[in-house]
């Protein structure tokens, strides 16, 4: 095993939404050591912040599916390696359903793995309205849970539910990242004066279990803001998978110094009665506002509403008698293969 940093937690963006995404973490003082981004378009490095950036050179005339990505990736895995080596943890954050992001997560995972990191994925999953970028999604979260300890997952159309009416697909982008990164910060957040943390052990603890974790964010300024706020996490994570699915949970509330340490007992006891008395940890931030915001990863989830988006996995119930491969050489009938649910 080579020399781990002890200290090294590294973020690694991929594709559009992943760079995006880890860039906003970046600028958060988290228990993140470093940053690295890898995309085949460079517009997706103009705006993020520091960190290593790993171009990979694609042809413009040729339109890209994930499996061209991860053929042209050959030529940088070295330096996709190099970026990894020697981290304890690694997160590999990425939008599934593209070309990027969707061929590259899984190796990037793979990569980190082969260098003794524990590998997190975070997978961002298409709006209801992305429906062509369904199968893709579904092949590749499978692939990214079979290459990592433990796979985040975050739904796109969950995190739209609270965008104004009208807004553009550039606005619902930023408002998704703000609640992702809310989320994930929370749960990555350092100890200060004002934040009780939960600790790197324990986020990981819950994440690493069988199956996949779910996050969702809720708040409420309403005099029941406690089983309010609760109530919309838990609904945001049903919305996914069956709440009593979970085994882990983990909990972080934001609120101002009214956060008294009976809101937190009885949040912590509320949502492991709710959930299938899941073991839960807590942390809390008192620099909020009046406002209660709960932030939720919950874990152990088996199955979710995005195993229909890979139907192949589905008609040959999980066997690997398929190859990966049929991902690409299958593009006709899939759209046939989805609607025989
Ligand atoms: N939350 C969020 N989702 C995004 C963002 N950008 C794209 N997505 C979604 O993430 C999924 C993958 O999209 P991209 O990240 O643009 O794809 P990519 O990995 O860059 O792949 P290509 O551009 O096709 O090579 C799609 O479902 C998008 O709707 C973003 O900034 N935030
Ligand atoms: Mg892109």
């Amino acid at each position: 095993m080579p020399d781990q940093n002890p200290d090294s937690v590294i973020a690694v963006g991929v594709g559009s939404a992943g760079c995006r995404i880890v860039s906003l973490l970046s600028k958060q003082p988290l228990l993140i050591d470093r940053f690295a981004y890898v995309s085949c378009d460079k517009n997706d490095f103009e705006l993020v912040g520091a960190g290593k950036k790993v171009l990979i050179d694609c042809p413009v005339e040729q339109k890209l599916t994930p499996s061209i990505v991860r053929g042209l990736s050959i030529t940088v895995r070295h330096t996709i390696l190099n970026a990894v080596r020697g981290a304890r943890v690694v997160f590999v954050v990425a939008g599934l359903g593209g070309a990027t992001g969707t061929g590259l997560a899984p190796l990037v995972a793979e990569m980190a793995q082969k260098s003794w990191a524990t590998v997190v994925g975070v997978a961002v999953m298409p709006f209801d309205f992305e429906k062509r970028l369904r199968f893709y999604a579904g092949v590749s979260l499978r692939r990214l849970r079979a290459a990592t300890s433990g796979v985040i997952v975050i739904d796109n159309d969950t995190l739209m539910k609270s965008s104004r009416e009208g807004a553009t697909l550039k606005e619902i982008y930023q408002l998704a990242n703000g609640e992702a990164v809310t989320v994930l910060a929370s749960l990555l957040s350092k100890s200060s004066e004002t934040t009780l943390p939960v600790g790197l052990n324990k986020v990981l603890g819950t994440v690493l279990q069988d199956g996949y974790s779910l996050l969702a964010v809720s708040r409420s300024g309403s005099i029941d803001k406690t089983e309010e706020a609760l109530a919309g996490a838990i609904i945001s994570i049903s919305r996914v998978a069956e709440a009593k699915e979970v085994s882990h949970a983990v909990l972080f509330l934001t609120g101002d110094s009214s956060l008294s340490a009976s809101h937190v007992g009885l949040a912590v006891k509320r949502l492991g009665s709710v959930m299938n008395e899941a073991d839960v940890e807590y942390g809390v931030n008192y620099a909020g506002t009046s406002q209660l915001q709960v932030s939720l990863l919950a874990s152990g989830f088996k199955s979710t509403k995005y195993d229909d988006y890979d139907p192949l996995s589905k008609v040959f119930r999980g066997k690997d008698v398929i190859d990966d491969s049929m991902e690409y050489a299958l593009p006709q009938g899939l759209e046939a293969l989805q609607s025989c649910d």
